[in-house]
């Protein structure tokens, strides 16, 4: 008898910083996050799609639970509880060198508990610790909840993304396949090369100076090279919240704003295995992170 096609909805979520956005990223193959060794990095819902020969997994990646100072930080997290109650299962991601439950891994665990969904709690990076340690923190968050699992990882090493994958297509209901087999994210081209240029902004600069920067595709136009080789022209706006920051984004002689635009060029020519020439600018666009109506009709922030 042929086995029954399995699909679901799961949530990846956690603190800010535990490395949610690399596991959606091994798990589904493609670069569809941003990863940065920052606090705040993603800061909306992505998608990630996995086929598999008898099931379809839709992850979604959210932004980090953390204390909101501006208006966009509230709407993050808000985001992350929507998410939560909109799975099927849940994927709680701690970090294995965590000595006791900090309050935004409580918040999190009360969240879970209030949507009484299916949870797997990964622990994650646990290259940063030895087994003794390990041992630990499973004790400690073991009886917080029925999870159906514990599955201790390391997201930067690909071997345990066999065990994740199986373990949810064990706990994930009879499905149909809500996406072609073609699609690996809800996320468009222009989307990514935002968020590509976002991330290396988050990755090169530094203090508050990132975490007010929102990306502005303007121009996606594919050309041929002289030699007629194909060739993305990409021309983006890098927003700031004020001037003295737009100054440290081009920094003296515009060399960090090359940094920026060469680093992401380079990522981009690898994920979408295409030429790509990329202009950038900044500009100003003061206290966009409390301005809520704007944010939330903007798709790049
Ligand atoms: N040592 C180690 N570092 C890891 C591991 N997984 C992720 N990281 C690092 O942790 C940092 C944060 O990773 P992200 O994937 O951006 O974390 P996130 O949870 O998505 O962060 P937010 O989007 O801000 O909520 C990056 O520097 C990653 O390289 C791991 O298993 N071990
Ligand atoms: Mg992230």
């Amino acid at each position: 008898m042929e086995e029954e096609f399995k699909s679901g909805f799961v949530t990846i979520c956690g603190r800010t910083n535990v490395g949610k956005s690399t596991l959606i990223n091994l798990l589904v193959g493609e670069k569809i996050a941003a990863i940065a060794n920052k606090v705040q990095t993603t800061r909306t819902q992505i998608r990630g799609i996995v086929n598999r020969e008898n099931s379809q997994i839709i992850f979604i990646d959210t932004p980090g639970i953390h204390k909101p100072k501006a208006k966009l930080n509230e709407n993050m997290v808000e985001l992350s509880w929507d998410a939560i109650q909109n799975s099927d299962i849940v994927l709680f991601l701690i970090e294995a060198d965590s000595k006791e439950i900090g309050r935004g891994d409580k918040k999190i665990l009360e969240k879970i508990k209030e949507s009484n969904k299916k949870c797997i709690l990964i622990i994650n990076k646990i290259d940063l610790v030895n087994k003794e340690e390990l041992a630990k923190i499973i004790d400690l968050y073991k009886n917080e909840y029925d999870f159906s699992a514990i599955i201790p990882i390391s997201a930067i090493k690909p071997k345990c993304k066999e065990e994740v994958l199986s373990e949810i297509e064990k706990n994930l209901n009879k499905g149909p396949k809500y996406y072609d087999k073609e699609e690996y994210t809800d996320q468009t081209l222009r989307q990514l090369a935002e968020e590509t240029i976002r991330e290396k902004a988050l990755i090169l600069l530094r203090d508050e100076v990132p975490h007010g920067i929102f990306v502005e595709v303007q121009k996606m136009k594919l050309t041929k090279t002289q030699n007629k080789e194909p060739i993305y022209n990409i021309e983006a706006v890098i927003y700031c919240l004020r001037d003295s920051h737009k100054g440290i984004i081009i920094g003296k002689n515009g060399e960090m704003l090359k940094r920026i635009g060469t680093y992401a060029r380079k990522d981009m020519e690898k994920n979408f295995g295409i030429k790509i020439n990329l202009k950038t600018w900044v500009k100003v666009k003061e206290d966009w992170i409390n301005n809520e109506k704007f944010f939330k009709s903007n798709q790049n922030i």
